[in-house]
């Protein structure tokens, strides 16, 4: 038993011994450990909200920012499920294996799916004592229909309890993929909550609140960690009517005069130097043909945004009631920039008197994102002749009200750009932070929440964590930040569908597209990014360019799913590999498998009965010779072809000799001890390089037979070779 499970098991339950002096009660005695709540919200622009300049009702928030800090460059990865997985795991998204979204790209760093190389907060502050909740929005799996699998949903990622969707978006009054715990749900057949009327953000807020009462009564003793993913204000432009009523005719006057009001309040407040220039104006007002409809979205936002604040404001009396709110940090930050995509922005669609399609049982568990009707059969309805709002329609503010949203930023979501990275963070903790409605210009990314959480708690990162080694952290504490004490690091990182940036110092490396040239800008001139200074500047454009770099390698940003095709003489001519355990190859320098026989050979000495001997490939394509329930197996994997042979005796104890081969037919063998044990038959040859490398006692990222990442063998691998037909 350590220091911490004594004094837990003594029901002290409160560490402090890591916490820096500055944290203690001003009594000078030691304090409790912090609540931590993160609140995260989804597609919205740097100066929506009040306390950034937003003209936008946040009462709640701007509490939080006058009694606490805002962090004026903080930072996320442009999109909503990277940016899930760089929060919850302290890693760049790529290392998470969610560089882009939940579908499986057949390369490392393109997963789809929550690594487990990476462990999320609530898994490392668990083990600390803390007790864990999650509520909204997860969107970092690819299994995300009622048919699971679950084991990378919260409950099996470190949460004690969860309320909210599995996927993104989604209909606000009845959205898809609704999980309590681990089982898919219906708003409408629940019976642990049951409102006058079912609006997402509000069933966030209230289990958020419920979770705190709940766990106050439950858990005394023990601090806890929240996590509030609401999903406003992602379209659809979805709000109650009451709150879309109280911006009627704000933002008839168009786009203009809403930057130019928030571009003279950020620059009062002193979030941005009155010396920046604006981003270009997107969308002319004078020339929109639906005025009122174009007016009408941005006041669903603003509503939508508005219903968020009040969210915020049940949670924080909940703290208050419960006696929580003078010790728990409150971070709220978004996941994002704004979203110029056009959802249902077009067609000829008006509103049916009746309903057009079938009823869908109130008890049934919906799963769509963009759904094509609502409960009563009424079609999703969209386009201009629609106004957005209600339940039955489906529609996003478009690319100008994104604009706005960004002020005083250029670009929105997906780029990498100041529109599409900014956000705020508000840090609101009366007991632990000092300066009281001060603004922090440091800059600071997704990836210091984690250690931010770690360094408050006392918790322990691990090494190893499920039988896997988990990648280190990339992140930095922000607990100095909070004091006004510098935060020492060497650079932040960008990538997303092949738009870069690094960022070290002051200066930014930026470019567009996976083919853009690079821009170099000077933040402290020029946070806009108004005035490239790459061709005045090309040997710091060459050092940054070469750090970016170093950094995709290593952070599995590259290879990247955005080039095309492969190139085969970038592959190994080799055709022999004499292997030894804990071997392993990039994909560069492994075995060119492309059209050609495999013969394996090696010698092994198990002590368990599960683990790979040799892999190459992932979940789309490769192979593997492994153990299972004590039985040798080899196989071959092409897409939704997965072939394997099993040899039918369990491997005689002692170093044993194996040889497995995949032949120019497709005939798979396996031997052991030199006697043929078992034969089968692949479709083919292996006809794509699989984006994973080769592992030698495991089998890393994607994997290819039917086990779990990495797999790894217990005993001796003596000796593994690799040959390769013509
Ligand atoms: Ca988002
Ligand atoms: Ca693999």
């Amino acid at each position: 038993m350590n220091r911490r499970d004594f004094l837990m098991a003594a029901g002290l339950g409160a560490m402090t011994l890591t916490l820096p002096r500055a944290l203690h009660g001003a009594e000078g005695g030691p304090r409790r450990r912090p609540n931590i709540i993160v609140i995260l919200s989804d597609d919205m622009g740097y100066s929506d909200i009040g306390c950034y300049g937003g003209e936008i009702r946040t009462p709640n928030l701007d509490g939080l920012a006058s009694r606490g800090l805002r962090f004026t460059q903080f930072y996320n990865t442009a999109r909503c499920c990277p940016t899930r997985a760089s929060l919850l795991t302290g890693l760049y998204p790529h290392q998470a294996a969610v560089g882009h979204m939940t579908e499986d790209k057949g390369l490392e760093g393109y997963q789809g799916d929550l690594s487990h190389r990476a462990v999320t907060i609530a898994e490392v502050l668990r083990p600390a004592g803390y007790a864990t909740y999650m509520v909204g929005k997860w969107h970092v799996t690819r299994y995300d229909t009622d048919k699971g699998p679950t084991d990378n949903w919260p409950l099996a990622r470190g949460f004690d309890r969860y309320y909210g969707t599995i996927r993104g978006a989604g209909n606000y009054f009845d959205p898809g993929t609704l999980t309590r715990d681990s089982t898919m749900i219906s708003p409408f057949a629940d019976p642990e909550y049951k409102p006058e009327r079912f609006y997402y953000t509000d069933a966030i807020a209230d289990h958020a609140a419920r979770f705190i009462s709940e766990h106050v009564k439950q858990k005394p003793d023990r601090p806890f960690f929240l996590y509030a993913a609401f999903t406003a204000a992602h379209w659809p432009m979805h709000a109650p009517e009451e709150d879309i009523a109280r911006y009627k005719g704000k933002y008839d006057g168009g786009y203009e005069p809403v930057r130019a009001r928030r571009f003279q309040r950020l620059k009062e407040l002193g979030l941005i130097h009155p010396e920046w220039g604006l981003s270009p104006q997107e969308g002319d007002w004078s020339k929109v043909e639906n005025k009122e409809w174009e007016a009408r979205c941005m006041e669903v936002y603003a509503a939508m945004i508005d219903r968020l604040d009040q969210g915020v404001g049940r949670i924080v009396a909940e703290l208050e009631k419960q006696g929580q709110f003078q010790n728990t940090l409150i971070l709220f930050l978004q996941d994002n920039g704004a979203c110029q995509e056009a959802i249902g922005r077009s067609g000829q669609m008006t509103r049916p008197e009746k309903p057009t399609l079938p009823e869908i049982p109130l008890d049934a568990v919906r799963l769509d994102v963009i759904p094509k009707q609502n409960r009563r059969g009424i079609p999703t309805l969209q386009g201009p002749g629609i106004m957005p709002g209600p339940e039955d329609t489906y529609i996003s503010y478009g690319i100008n009200w994104a604009n706005c949203s960004n002020t005083p930023f250029r670009y929105y979501k997906h780029f990498v750009h100041e529109g599409g990275i900014s956000t705020p963070l508000v840090a609101h903790w009366p007991a632990g932070i000092s300066r009281r409605g001060e603004l922090e210009h440091q800059p600071g990314h997704l990836i210091d929440i984690m250690a931010t959480c770690v360094d408050l708690a006392g918790a322990t990162y691990p090494a190893e964590f499920k039988g896997a080694k988990i990648t280190p952290p990339e992140g930095r504490s922000l607990v100095p930040a909070f004091q006004g004490r510098p935060i020492q690091r060497e650079g932040l990182y960008w990538e997303h569908e092949g738009n870069r940036a690094v960022r070290v110092g002051k200066w930014k490396l930026v470019a567009k597209g996976a083919h853009g040239p690079w821009e170099l800008y000077d933040m402290e001139a020029d946070r806009t990014e108004l005035h490239d200074l790459a061709a005045a500047q090309p040997e710091r454009v060459t050092e940054m360019a070469a750090l970016w770099q170093a950094w995709a390698e290593r952070a599995k940003a590259v290879p990247w799913p955005w080039d095309g095709k492969d190139k085969a003489d970038t592959f190994s001519k080799q055709k022999r590999f004499e292997l030894k355990q804990g071997d392993s190859l990039p994909r560069a320098r492994a075995p060119n498998i492309v059209g050609r026989s495999i013969d394996i050979s090696a010698t092994i000495q198990p002590e368990a009965a599960d683990g790979v001997v040799v892999a190459q490939g992932g979940s789309n394509v490769g192979y593997s010779l492994y153990l299972k329930e004590g039985r040798l197996m080899m196989a071959v994997r092409d897409g939704s072809a997965f072939t394997a042979v099993a040899a039918p005796e369990k491997l005689p104890p002692g170093p044993v000799e194996v040889a497995a081969r995949l032949a120019k037919d497709g005939t798979i063998t396996i031997d052991v001890g030199g006697k043929r044990a078992a034969s089968g038959k692949a479709p083919g040859l292996i006809p794509r390089m699989p984006a994973d490398g080769l592992q030698v006692g495991s089998d890393e990222n994607g994997t290819v037979g039917d086990y779990a990442a990495p797999n790894e063998f217990r005993g001796k691998i003596e000796k593994v070779v690799i040959t390769l037909g013509e």
